[in-house]
């Protein structure tokens, strides 16, 4: 097992990341900016390093002074969590050729997935079910671009292969815009990702967000840990989440999860990782593969009994997964409620001092949260201060203990969206289940 672990990010991730090493006996280092003295894994870490001011960039991103940090602590390995360098593949191979262990997939892995094209590409190949479009980055002559349109049917999006997660992409409603969208499209990724490379897909109109879960441990062996429904989001911000997808086809299910876990064992996969579908009449359509820990990754293992970032500490270890696909059995059902420092209504983040913080609690009932009474949220990163996650033997029972749950809770000092929370696990469509990744923006705009 791995002796000592960089724990390169902040907040509750950072705190999820070190309770699993201390279960594991493995030794902590917190790396903080300037802004994060305060952190509740800081104070809990066997050694802290102060990597930098409070800009991630000059810190949470800065690769040499988190490789240095690693150096100085003599660390055995880094876990990047989630956002921040977590899919950097540069990162990766410079934190593995500085010696160390990446908790995370071959940086080649990570490399292949950033590129959404080649991503696609190989899960097609891999036997994944994708969305019909243009297989591959469309060139610049106008008429087999306009061939393409025609072929794939309108409406399409076009999309930036550097993109993902929402950014660079763009819907076209018929043959007499696309020239322009691509144009559009394509001087926008280069602008932001150095990358002008675009793609096409069938624009699904009313999807679902559904994904599939898997660990891999880079030695033959892959398991998938069912599947989250993260369609409540607002500006491709998932706010509430729940596993597992309620309402899904049970064979078309059956089949995803299972080429999922054979596409890790082809590609050899290694480390935590989530396939990204959109679910439509019936089907699923691979859209991305993130190769990181999720911030939803607890509704999953509320279900599954599986600890994500403990298996993901075991896999950099070199040791093999600790189950078996037919050992891992969907219990309940458990949803997530993000908590966020942020106005209920306009979103506008609300840092500043938490002068009251009571977590709930109960029989299945999960707080990941590094707020205390007295701690102060700065204004220099994302405001997620929590998440609130509730388990129950079915749907019903873990949306009342989220509920009850939500209701306990007290966060003062700061605005949160709680009260919005309170307000989605009350709503009737949601309640019913399988809204679609519309509903929430709809609603509250409506
Ligand atoms: C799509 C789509 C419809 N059709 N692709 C947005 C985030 C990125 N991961 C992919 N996204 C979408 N891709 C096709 N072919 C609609 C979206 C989309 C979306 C997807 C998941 C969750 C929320 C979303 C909100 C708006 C659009």
């Amino acid at each position: 097992m791995l002796d000592k672990v960089l724990i390169a990010n902040r907040g509750e991730i950072a705190l999820r990341i070190l309770r699993a090493c201390k279960e594991l006996g493995i030794k902590t280092v917190a790396v903080h900016s300037k802004a994060d003295r305060e952190l509740m894994h800081v104070r809990l870490a066997d050694e802290a390093v102060c990597i930098g001011p409070a800009s991630s960039a000059q810190s949470y991103l800065n690769i040499p002074a988190l490789i240095s940090a690693a150096e100085v602590t003599d660390s055995s390995a880094i876990h990047p969590g989630y956002g921040f360098l977590s899919e950097n593949a540069n990162f990766a191979e410079q934190v593995e050729r500085s010696g160390f262990a990446f908790i995370g997939p071959r940086a080649e892995t990570i490399r292949l997935m950033g590129d959404k094209v080649s991503a696609i590409e190989a899960m097609k190949k891999a036997g994944i079910p994708t969305v019909p479009g243009s297989d591959g980055p469309l060139g610049d002559d106008d008429a087999s671009n306009l061939a393409a349109g025609k072929r794939v049917g309108y409406p399409v999006i076009i999309k930036a292969a550097a993109g993902g997660g929402g950014r660079g992409m763009r819907v076209v409603h018929s043959q007499d815009q696309l020239l322009e969208a691509i144009s559009i499209t394509q001087n926008e990724a280069q602008a932001a990702f150095g990358d002008g490379t675009v793609y096409m897909e069938k624009f699904l109109e009313k999807p679902r967000h559904v994904e599939v879960q898997v660990l891999a441990d880079g030695q033959g062996n892959a398991i998938h840990l069912y599947d989250r429904d993260c369609s409540l989001q607002r500006r491709h911000q998932k706010v509430l989440e729940e596993a597992p997808a309620p309402g899904i086809e049970p064979q078309a299910r059956a089949d995803v999860l299972e080429a999922c876990r054979q596409a890790c064992i082809e590609i050899n996969y290694r480390g935590a990782g989530t396939f990204e579908f959109l679910y439509e009449d019936g089907k699923f359509f691979f859209i991305e593969m993130n190769t990181r820990v999720q911030v939803e990754h607890p509704v999953t293992e509320m279900v599954t009994g599986v600890d994500i970032v403990k298996e993901q500490l075991r896999i950099a270890s070199g040791l093999p997964l600790s189950i078996r696909q037919e050992d891992v059995k969907l219990n309940g059902h458990a949803f997530e409620c993000r908590i966020n420092a942020e106005d209920s209504r306009t979103f506008m983040p609300s840092p500043g001092k938490v002068t009251l913080f009571h977590a709930p609690g109960g029989l299945g009932v999960r707080m990941d949260s590094h707020l205390y009474t007295g701690y102060t949220v700065p204004p220099h990163y994302d405001s997620l201060i929590g998440k609130l996650i509730t388990w129950g033997a079915d749907r019903e029972t873990a949306l009342t203990r989220m509920r009850n749950a939500l209701d306990e809770l007290l966060v003062e000092g700061i605005k949160t969206n709680i009260d919005l929370q309170k307000d989605l696990v009350r709503d009737s469509h949601f309640r019913q289940g399988g809204v679609n990744i519309h509903y929430l923006e709809k609603k509250l705009a409506g």
